[in-house]
């Protein structure tokens, strides 16, 4: 077998830029983090305009510049959400946002007009187009082979579709997800006992050995890639709470059975606005000595992690660094916007080279993979141009097939490695 390096000849600094964009554009990533679901759990998969316009981070936006209070916006019906939206942000604004020109950017994708002064001729389009062969459209616009989803099983829609038998999807992988469990166990304790599952309001006696039997047949069900929770800033582990008794002998255990990772997604202050629903969420800086704790204490188990707050990023690097089995990924939520991802990514190549995922796009309605994916690429373009230009100054050619290696490394074969392999 030649060496990779012996492929193809290094690249002039001059010739940097272009082949890190052709990479960049031909190689179809992988999403290791999405809301969508796979056609079989039907209405569960949003698209289409409405859905669009009516995403909570636009609703967010909305209040700022519109005086209709949260209550009044919830009464309309979503067509007329996304009207008021549009009119709002898009006509009587000029949609300058990271989530207002995604937006601009999918009409645009599609061939529509991004200045219409209403929505019938997106209406239109959208209403137009058959999911069969629409997804697959999506996705290559997007650059993307696959989406990881996510998949609460005590969701009252999501549950009885995935009990019934939903077809899997080669493009849709599951995520067990656990935030009902672990960070509700007062309200969502009784589904479980509902089920047949031997568990009591203070998680005692049988109740984690109940749970991780929950969690067994539910890998049985869904076939994750890994299973998930979100936590707040105020996340400790270990803690004499419910949520640690059930990670240390319910979910930990389970992840290293099934030989999968757990994604910590760490930093919400939940509902700092109660009115906005799920726009109501904000960010705190968490303490992640509890990530060190749970990384330093289970070295047979594996964490892919995401930080909300934009002052943790640097610690979560030096964590990566000291423990192999953390794996950083995605720029997330509030975080997901061009000056921020420069940052956080430029920090990352420094102090990990390219043993992280970038990105992931956190999309909820499917053609936010197209803007989001997009915006992606753009920033990390000169991202990567750069470091590989330092790199020719200080001495090291490169050459085309080491950027299509790490590229690949980046935003395919670390999560395809790490969703699969035994800590090292
Ligand atoms: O970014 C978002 O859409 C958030 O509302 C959350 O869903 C977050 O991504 C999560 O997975 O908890
Ligand atoms: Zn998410």
């Amino acid at each position: 077998m030649p060496t990779p390096t012996a492929a193809l000849p290094s690249l002039a600094r001059s010739e940097l830029a272009a082949a890190v964009n052709a990479e960049l554009a031909a190689i179809p990533f992988i999403d290791v983090h999405t809301h969508l679901f796979m056609p079989s759990l039907g209405k569960l998969g949003l698209w289409g305009i409405d859905e669009l316009l009516t995403y909570h981070y636009l609703a967010a936006e909305l209040f700022r510049s519109n005086p209709i209070a949260p209550d009044e916006y919830w009464r309309l019906s979503k067509r007329d959400q996304a009207d008021l939206i549009w009119r709002s942000l898009f006509v009587e604004n000029t949609p300058v946002s990271e989530a207002t020109r995604g937006v601009t950017a999918v009409l645009e994708a599609f061939g529509l007009r991004a200045d219409a002064a209403d929505l019938r001729e997106a209406r239109q389009f959208f209403a137009a187009q058959e999911p069969v062969a629409y997804i697959p459209k999506v996705f290559e616009l997007a650059g993307i082979s696959e989406v990881v989803m996510t998949n609460d099983p005590l969701d009252p829609l999501e549950a009885p579709i995935w009990e019934r038998g939903a077809a899997p999807d080669s493009q849709f992988h599951a995520v067990l997800r656990l935030d009902r469990i672990l960070n509700k166990w007062p309200e969502h304790w009784p589904a479980l006992a509902s089920k047949g599952y031997a568990v009591d309001a203070h998680c005692t006696g049988s109740s984690t050995g109940e749970v991780r039997r929950f969690l067994s047949d539910w890998q049985a069900r869904m076939r994750p890639v890994y299973m998930a929770v979100s936590l707040p800033d105020t996340f400790q582990f270990p803690d004499d709470g419910v949520r640690s008794r059930l990670l240390a002998e319910a979910v930990l255990p389970a992840c290293r059975s099934f030989n999968i990772p757990l994604s910590l997604m760490i930093g919400v202050r939940y509902q700092v606005n109660p009115a906005l629903r799920l726009a109501g969420d904000a960010v705190g800086r968490a303490d992640l000595s509890a990530l060190e704790r749970l990384a330093a204490g289970y070295p047979e188990n594996r964490f892919l992690v995401s930080v909300l707050s934009r002052e943790n990023q640097h610690e979560l690097c030096v964590y990566a660094r000291k423990f192999s089995n953390l794996m950083p990924f995605g720029c997330w939520w509030f975080l997901n916007n061009p000056s921020i991802v420069e940052e956080i990514t430029r920090e990352r190549l420094e102090m990990l080279g390219t043993s992280f995922i970038p990105q992931h796009s956190d999309a909820r309605v499917l053609e936010q993979v197209i803007y989001k994916w997009r915006n992606t690429r753009r920033t990390l373009g000169p991202i990567l141009t750069n470091t590989y230009g330092l790199l020719v100054e200080d001495g090291r050619a490169v050459t085309r097939t080491e950027i299509r290696r790490d590229i690949t490394r980046l935003f395919r074969s670390n999560f395809e490695q790490f969703r699969g392999a035994k800590a090292h």
